[in-house]
């Protein structure tokens, strides 16, 4: 496969309800969408990024950089044979997980239609449909908080998240159990704990929680292990787990119990499936998490989901909680009964709207 032009674009997409997290509160969402012209195949990706470095370090002008620079020179005019290569050929860049993995997203998607099977038949997948939650951010009120949550409850969805904080976290807990008393219901705290905060872990215990994604800082590994010694809910990783070595690391020294993968944040899906093997060998159940993307990426994450080892509903919700219109057709729609079909379309599996790119795009660059 030679690659004969690549095209960015940096998109807004209007949020449909604003979404709040420990470290900020977002009405729009930032990513880069990334187009591949191979021989006769185009491939789409996405450059899971935003327009801040709170959630990782990678914002969409380091991103656009590091590919325009770096990246995009590496792949343009060469040939490739596997994605594998590409792995190889990438290496030598350090970190820029994102950036990384929309390009590889985008090659994954024209190898795919090469050998004409499905995405996640190309990575390995085998699931016919994935199970999948809904990420519930901070809002002004338990009690708006509690009827997004029927809203949600009634479309099916198999296991809340809400996004916790200081000062938003056991009392909102205490308030949901009393409405929903034994729904699948678990926090996301992005990392706005620390230690000294043992107390409120200890009261969190009591909720029977599914989990306890990210309490503490991304790069301690050691503190998320003390932690897990002192509580019964599992700890669930999400910004720690960069790499498989990050993996490794974690799994040796007992600092979660579950994974959240995203395919953006370890560097593409060839990683995002290495970090799974090496969860499944050791009976670390993983799910897939979500970084509000567009269509194209929530595509690519139904196909990484449809690995076995992903055992826990995903952070994969409908087109229609994040956007308005969605950049591919059909829109994706979560059942009645809380799943996904995964595509057994060639590729993709979704037709990618240019026009809807386009009206969304900040910013447009084509390489050559
Ligand atoms: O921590 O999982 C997270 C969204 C943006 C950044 C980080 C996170 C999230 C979510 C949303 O929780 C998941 C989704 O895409 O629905
Ligand atoms: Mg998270």
């Amino acid at each position: 496969m030679k690659v004969n032009r690549v095209e960015l674009f940096h998109i807004r997409m209007p949020l449909v309800h604003y979404f709040e997290t420990s470290f900020e509160k977002t009405n729009a969402r930032d990513c880069i969408i990334v187009k591949i012209f191979g021989t006769n195949e185009v491939g789409y990706g996405e450059v899971v990024v935003s327009s801040t470095p709170f959630y990782s370090y990678e914002t969409v002008e380091t991103a656009w950089h590091v590919l325009k620079e770096f990246i995009i020179p590496i792949i343009l005019n060469h040939k490739l044979k596997t994605i594998e290569e590409l792995a190889e050929r990438l290496a030598p860049i350090r970190g820029h997980n994102m950036a990384k993995a929309g390009v590889e997203e985008a090659l994954f998607d024209i190898f795919a239609k090469l050998q004409d099977i499905p995405m996640s038949k190309a990575i390995g997948g085998t699931r016919e449909r994935i199970e999948v939650g809904v990420s519930i951010g901070i809002q002004d009120s338990v009690k708006h908080l509690i009827g997004r949550i029927e809203h949600f409850l009634a479309q099916g969805y198999r296991r809340i998240k809400v996004k916790i904080k200081p000062g938003w976290d056991i009392d909102v807990v205490k308030q949901i159990r009393k409405t929903f008393r034994s729904i699948p219901l678990m926090v996301d705290a992005n990392c706005a704990y620390t230690l000294e905060d043992m107390d409120i872990f200890k009261s969190l215990d009591d909720f029977d929680l599914m989990m306890i994604e990210q309490p503490l800082a991304y790069d301690d590994m050691v503190d998320h292990a003390e932690l897990q010694k002192e509580i019964r809910t599992p700890v669930c990783l999400d910004e720690s787990i960069n790499s498989f070595a990050a993996a490794r690391t974690a799994i040796e020294l007992g600092s979660c119990k579950i994974i959240n993968i995203k395919a953006g944040r370890v560097g593409g899906l060839l990683n995002a499936k290495k970090v799974h093997d090496l969860c499944r060998e050791n009976d670390i159940p993983v799910w897939c998490g979500g970084m509000l993307e567009t269509g194209i990426g929530r595509a690519h994450n139904i196909a990484l989901a449809s690995l076995p080892n992903f055992v826990l509903p995903g952070d994969i919700s409908d087109s229609r909680r994040y956007y308005e219109e969605d950049i591919i057709k059909p829109p994706i729609e979560v059942q009645k009964d809380g799943t996904i079909e995964v595509s057994k379309e060639v590729g993709l599996g979704f037709s990618v709207l240019d026009e809807m790119i386009n009206k969304f795009c900040l910013r447009k660059e084509s390489f050559p």
